[in-house]
Order: C-alpha cells, then structure tokens, then sequence
C-alpha cells in the first residue's frame, strides 16, 4: 500500500513538474519567470519593495497588473501595494494631473519634452525617501514607462541610478492583421484568426487581453484587425458591436481600433448602385457610416483602405483619383479625429514595369490629399520581397503625410516553418539614406518627421498571428513582431541590440545561448535571400501560395505576375534593366542614390539584377563571373542553414526541452526547403543560361521537371491550407 501511495505520489509530482515546465511559447516575450542570478534579484528586490500608486484609471490599473505579475514573477516575491511612501524600495508610477506624489516632482518641463505618450524612469528622492519613478504626461506614458521597467529587470540591466527618458520617434504605431470574416487569415501562418466572431460580443477571450499587453509592451499605438481585402460587413452594426468590444479590451493598453473597409460598402450593403466617391449620395453614406462607427467606438482610429490593386474596387472605377476617393473618406471621418490610411500598393497590369507604378500614380498626386489622409508605403517598389530597396516614394512625397508597411508574417520566408528574423531587412530599410534633403535623410528620420514636415506618419506591421498557442508559429517570428515594435518605438535600435533583448526575455540570459542564437537571428534573413533569390533575384516564387520556388514561370494573364517578368534570363544574361536603357526607375531615386543603383561598376551586388541585365560572364567583385556567384550564392544560402542547424543543436539543455525541439524540428523542414530552393533554381538558371554548376558543388540530385512538379505538389500538401486557398493571385 505504502509502495502504491508513494508509486502515484510521485506520478502526480512528475506530471506537475511535466506541466509546470512545459513551455508552449504562449507568453512570448513578456514570460517573467523567477530571474536566475540573484544578486540582481536582491538588488531588485531592495529596490523595488513597494509599489506606490496614488491615483486609478483603466491604463494605470493595467500597468498595476502588469508590474504585479512582472514584479512578483521576476523577484519571486509578494509584491507590496501601497498608496504612500515607505521609507525605501519604493516605486512610483503616476502623472502629474493623477500624483501627487509625481506632482510634487515639478517635472512639467521635462514631461513636455518626452510627449504624450512619452516617459520618465529614474531613481529620485520623494520627501528625501528613495524612490523609482515612473512618471508621463499620460496613463499610458506610464504604461510604457512600466513595460520598459520590466523589460530592464527582464534582461539583466541594472536600475540602481537609472535616469531613462524616453519618447517614441514615430507617432502611429500600427499592426495590420489581414484576417477574413470567415477567421481565415491570408497570409497567416498560425492557425486561426484570433478575433473569434461567433462569441464575441457576449465572451471577451482572455486572449484578446494578453494580445494588448504583448502589444502595449512595445509600443504599439493601433491595430487594423481585418483583412485589407475587405468584406464589408465589417461596418455593419452585427459587426461594430463585436469590434467595439475589442476595443474596450485595447483602450486601457493604449491600442486604437482601426478597420480596413471596402471601398464599394455603398453598394455592398445595397443602399445605392454606385460607389463613386464624388456623388453626393455615396459622401453621405459615408459620413453616417462614420457616425455610426464612432457611436460603437468613441476614440475610432479610422479605415485603412486597399483600393484599385489587385482587384479591389476604388476610385478608378468611377474615373476618379486616389485622394479623390480618399478624400471623400477622410471627410467622413474628420469630424470625429479619425484618419484615412490609404495604401499605396498599386500596380496595373498594363504597364512596362511594376517598379515603378506606386510612385508615378502617387507622385502625381502629391500635395492633393486631406491632412488625415496617410499614404501608407511598402517598404519596396515590389512586394514585401527578401530583399528590395527602398520604396523610392520614401522621400518623394514631401506633401503626403506617409507611412511605412512592413511583413512580419513570413509569406516570402518559409512561412511558420522557417527562421527568419526581420530585424535586419528593417533596420535595412529604415536606415536607407533616399538623400531627399542630402546625405542622412533616412527613411527612418523622414518617418521620425525630421526631414519633412507631415501632419501624420507612422509605420504598420503586418503581424498576422493566430490561435496557435504560441501565436506565430514559428516560435522565432515572435521575434520579428517585437522587433517591429520596438524599431517603431526607436529606429535607432539596432536589429541586433534588439535580437539581444528578446532572446533575453524570450529564452535566456546564459552567453551559451545567446552568442550561437545571436548568429543565427543575425544571419537568418541573409540565409534566406541566398537561398531564394539571390544578387537582387525578385519576386521567383510559386504562384498563389509564394511557399516554394517556380523561377520558370512565364505565361499567365498577368505577365507581372509572372518570374520571368521579374529575372528576364536568357541565353545571354539575367536581371531587370531599370537604367535610361531600360525602363528608366532609377530615375525615381534622388541623386546620388540614382547614380549609384544606375551604375554596373558601383551598384552594390545585392541590388544588381534589380537594376541591371548582366551578362552570365560579367566580373563580380570576388573574381567570380555572375553565372558562377549566383551558384555560390544559392549554395552559401544552404549552408548558412546548416551552420544554423549546428548552433542551434549547441544550445539543447540550455532552454526548455519543448522550444528546443520544435525550433529544431522547423530547422529541418527549413534546410529540406532551402536545399529545393536552391536546386530547382540552379537548375533551372543553368537550363536557360546554358551554364554547368560547377563541380565543386554538389549536382542537384533531379531535373527540372521534377522540381517544377513540386510546385503544385509539394509545397502545399493541404489543399486547405489558408495560404493555398487564398485567391488566386500573384
Ligand atoms: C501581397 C499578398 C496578398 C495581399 C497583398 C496586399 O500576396 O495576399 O493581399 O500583398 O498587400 O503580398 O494587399
């Protein structure tokens, strides 16, 4: 009996311990587990003994939660709560209209510099007591001020003196979630749409809470939380009642409510037969529509609008421009504060070159849009692709306000089943100087409004995160929505400082881990431009899904939509004339970027075939000709995988055994991809260039028919996979 009791004893205690330590990612980066050096633990402790909170709104009890789990969490102690001093270890956190305790610290000055959405964090003396202060012009200024506290202890940095003041750099901070009504989510790679309309509004999933505050964390200011390709109905009022409590839940984390609309709604909900944004009837309509939106949701942010691109309705349909369409919709909203975000992602199948089609139709329009319009801006001419330059409309418009778009879901990365951190294709563009005013007018300072004077700009990631217990998927796609974030919150970061952090919050603090996992993070992006396009390749992805390769593509409806149109091989070279010889989009760029990317000898390599055809037996800059560096390149690509794969296989015993597995496990899928990508592009380059891959590699193992067979069936074993069912476009 004894044996017996003690035999299911210790079942129970394993299956605790088993359930205690299991780590399904859930709580990404705001995980707050006892911090393991205790020295600083103790200095934290000392420090931080009371949590000293005068006054009370939704967002000042948010930030309250949030230190209570963060605090008793990370010092593993009860923390106490009190609304007066002690005689130390206190922590306040207030501003001066709800503190008094704060007011009594005259920081108006300095608060006004910071902004309102700014924060102070420093140690001081209250009444001669010590105190560690969280002080903002706001109650969420406070919010980020706490979450920045917490990120501090989070990663190990001491407090002890701490004078942080800190504003965010660019003012809208959004994330686009391109999920459908149905809870499908194009593009999205991990499960389910997390906006569960069936329930709502009656159940508000703890979820939803928890997505604020991961957002909140790093300083995100609005979210559009439906798809660009938009279903009406999201304005009906079945809708806006589910999305107004939504809003409730992000209204306390700072987050504003945005929703990408349908520009034919008029006619979509069947009240009038034309959407033609200069008929007095349709202004209307919008104008109570807007009405009603702002009955549901008070502090509304406003519509972001995908119109005239690949097949949604808008102005042109009416032979009407852009600002004059959105115009009509910024007059809606105007009166409520609310702002129009339009998107520029428009390309016409008509035209010579896609490259550029955003900035000829926007350029012309320039100066013509309403003040709470923002033209919001793919980071490249393209698509979101591994590699692009700059969108040249960055530094172009100087009379829009504009805004910077962003993929952090992994469409042409692997999906949720490759590494690939973005923080340095971010940092990449925001630190592109477009010389729109001489040297140093980076896309990041125009979007920190240092350049040009805009009413508004703002950056947009489109995170698209799912009801996969760890949201992304890939538990390593978490880290691009941070970066996002925090590079939102701070261009000046770097992608690397930022990697650092995360891996902090995320995994661990042992140098064990974070030097191989910092390579790998660091490398990840370049792994995947090697072994999918390399040298300024675009846009060779299969058709529809955009999983796996298909550079042999080359007849549809849409040549544009084709890779053919994107590498234009041949027997003789390869890559896209934009120079005065070809299509002339170099002309776009200001001088000396133009010069630069129009010059064969100075174009830096991994722009080249974006700019120039280049004959097979062009010189490169290692000595090899470009036939024989695009076979390096596609083979280095495949080895940066394996490096990954052995770094990461260093770090087992040193995290959870669940993430340490499931990275590893995705790390396989990633190299089976990488090493198809390769070969079916080698392959298929050294059938129409003619060329051997030369004997110093590997050979790939098939022909081409058999790669290209792999297209259809391969890549997306489930024909019901979101991705696979989405339309069917580019
Ligand atoms: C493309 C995607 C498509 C999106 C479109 C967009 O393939 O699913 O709808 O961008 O941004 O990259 O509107």
């Amino acid at each position: 009996m004894v044996r017996i009791c003690a035999f299911v004893l210790s079942f129970v205690l394993l299956c605790a311990a088993g359930f205690a330590s299991a780590e399904d990612g859930y709580r990404m980066w705001l995980r707050y587990d006892p911090l393991e050096n205790t020295s600083l633990r103790n200095d934290y402790r000392a420090q931080l003994r009371h949590l000293v909170v005068d006054s009370e709104s939704d967002t000042i009890n948010a930030a309250v939660n949030e230190l209570r789990m963060g605090l008793e969490g990370l010092l593993d102690r009860k923390l106490s709560e009190r609304d007066s001093l002690a005689r130390r270890g206190n922590l306040v956190i207030g501003t001066p209209e709800n503190s008094a305790l704060i007011a009594s610290l005259d920081l108006s000055e300095r608060l006004a510099q910071v902004g309102p959405e700014g924060f102070i964090l420093e140690q001081t003396r209250i009444n001669r007591r010590p105190a560690t202060i969280v002080a903002a012009q706001t109650d969420v200024g406070v919010l980020y001020g706490t979450f920045h506290l917490l990120r501090l202890l989070q990663t190990g940095e001491s407090i002890e003196g701490i004078q942080v003041s800190s504003a965010p750099k660019v003012q809208h901070r959004m994330v686009n979630h391109w999920d459908n009504l149905d809870r499908l989510v194009e593009r999205g790679y991990a499960g389910l749409s997390l906006w569960d309309w069936g329930t709502l509004p009656n159940y508000k999933d703890p979820r939803y809470t928890d997505y604020a505050r991961m957002n909140a964390s790093i300083g995100i200011n609005g979210a559009a939380i439906n798809n660009v390709n938009a279903d009406p109905r999201i304005l009906s009022d079945q809708f806006l009642e589910k999305v107004a409590v939504l809003a409730d839940v992000f209204r306390p984390y700072g987050i504003k409510m945005y929703l990408s609309i349908n520009f034919d709604s008029p006619r979509a909900f069947g009240d009038l037969d034309t959407a033609d944004p200069l008929d007095p009837g349709v202004r209307q309509w919008w104008k109570d529509r807007a009405a009603k939106v702002y009955e549901y949701i008070p502090d509304f942010g406003g519509f972001l609008v995908k119109a005239d691109s690949e097949g949604q309705p808008g102005p042109h349909g009416y032979q009407r421009t852009h600002a004059e369409g959105a115009n009509m919709l910024a007059e809606a909203l105007e009166p409520f504060g609310g702002l129009v975000v339009w998107r520029a992602f428009v390309y016409d199948p008509e035209q010579e070159d896609r490259f550029r089609e955003a900035y000829d139709e926007f350029m012309a329009l320039d100066g013509k849009f309403n003040d709470n319009v923002i033209l919001q801006i793919k980071n490249g001419p393209i698509d979101f692709q591994p590699r692009e330059p700059f969108s040249p409309l960055f530094g172009g418009l100087e009379d829009t306000n504009i805004m910077l778009e962003l993929q952090v879901t992994q469409e042409y990365f692997g999906f949720s089943y490759h590494l690939a951190y973005q923080g340095p294709l971010f940092e990449e563009v925001l630190q592109s100087d477009t010389y729109a005013k001489g040297e140093g007018s980076t896309v990041g300072k125009i979007l920190g409004n240092e350049v040009f004077e805009y009413k508004h700009t703002g950056m947009a990631g489109v995170i698209n995160p799912g009801t996969d217990r760890n949201w992304t998927g890939h538990p390593f796609v978490q880290s691009s929505w941070y970066v996002y974030g925090r590079m939102a919150w701070d261009y000046e970061l770097t992608s690397e400082q930022i990697a650092q952090e995360w891996m902090r919050m995320t995994f661990s603090h042992d140098s064990r881990f974070l030097d191989p996992v910092g390579d790998i993070m660091a490398e990840s992006r370049e792994a995947g431009v090697n072994y999918r396009n390399p040298l300024g390749l675009t846009h060779l992805f299969a058709q529809g899904h955009h999983y796996g390769p298909a550079p042999w593509y080359a007849e549809a409806d849409r040549l544009d939509w084709t890779a053919a149109y994107y590498h234009r091989a041949s027997a003789s070279g390869i890559g896209f004339d934009r120079t005065a010889s070809g299509s002339n989009a170099v002309e776009q760029y200001h001088k000396p970027v133009r010069d630069l990317f129009a010059d064969l000898d100075r174009v830096p390599e991994e722009f080249m075939l974006w700019f120039h055809h280049v004959d097979w037996d062009h010189k490169m800059a290692s000595g090899r000709t470009l036939w024989e560096e695009l076979v390096h390149k596609y083979y280095q690509g495949v080895e940066q995988v394996k490096t990954m794969q052995r770094q990461w296989d260093s770090v087992e015993g040193l995290i959870d055994q669940e993430r340490f597995e499931h990275v590893k496990a995705l790390l396989e899928i990633q190299l089976r991809d990488a090493i198809r990508w390769r070969d079916s592009s080698v392959t298929y380059f050294a059938s129409v260039s003619g060329r051997v891959i030369p004997d110093e590699y590997p050979q790939p193992e098939h022909d081409l028919e058999y790669y290209k067979a792999l297209e259809r069936t391969f890549y997306v074993p489930d024909p019901w996979h979101p991705a696979s069912r989405s339309r069917a476009l580019n």
